[in-house]
């Protein structure tokens, strides 16, 4: 038992090494001095990354959080960013996107249950708000009892032809500005 745990202490301490300390063997002092500046380096490797999205981008938004001196601690929301992510999660993986193409873009029926169906009422109205009027594009969104019916036209050719190209997820990541609505929410200047 004792032999075992020895034996996976030093297995512990060589996967902690970067990939550079090759004279793990070695001995002496100048061993001693290399390692002891390998530890203390700053540039010495660290693991960087999240292991899961939602702790990624939570950790990045309550690094920013953190960094600005206009946080209102108070009033910062991360459980409201939890809820929408998590939202995210379910529309992008769980629901079920029926998509039409009409004359001057698509109509779009998404459907979903429990967990789901609440995702795909709160995202899409939210979605159909947010994008209304930008890109040359006008949104629409109906609630219905099994999901929402999103519709999305433009009177601009070339438009319609991207709207159509994008399809359901493509419209729902369409913009730069979606990253910005999650620090909006955790900073609680967005009610989500
Ligand atoms: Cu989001």
């Amino acid at each position: 038992m004792r032999a075992h745990s020895l034996v996976l202490g030093a297995l512990f301490s060589l996967a902690a090494l970067p990939f550079t300390a090759t004279a793990v063997a070695d001995s002496g002092p100048a061993h001693t001095a290399s390692h002891a500046t390998m530890v203390h380096s700053p540039s010495a490797a660290l693991p960087t990354r999240p292991g899961q999205e939602m702790f990624g981008t939570v950790s990045e938004i309550v690094g920013l959080l953190e960094a600005s001196p206009n946080t209102h601690w108070s009033r910062v929301n991360i459980p409201a960013l939890r809820k929408h992510l998590i939202d995210m999660n379910e529309v992008a993986l769980n629901a079920k996107a029926d998509i039409t193409r009409i004359r001057n873009g698509v109509r779009i029926r998404v459907t979903g249950r429990g967990r789901t169906l609440d995702a795909i009422h709160r995202m899409l109205a939210m979605h159909g708000r947010t994008m209304d009027g930008q890109f040359g594009w006008h949104v629409s969104d109906e609630p219905l009892k099994e999901g929402d019916l999103l519709t999305v036209v433009s009177e601009d050719p070339a438009q319609v032809a991207k709207i159509q190209g994008l399809g359901f997820m493509g419209i729902m990541v369409y913009g730069t500005h979606h990253a910005m609505h999650h620090l909006a929410i955790a900073r609680g200047d967005m009610a989500y």
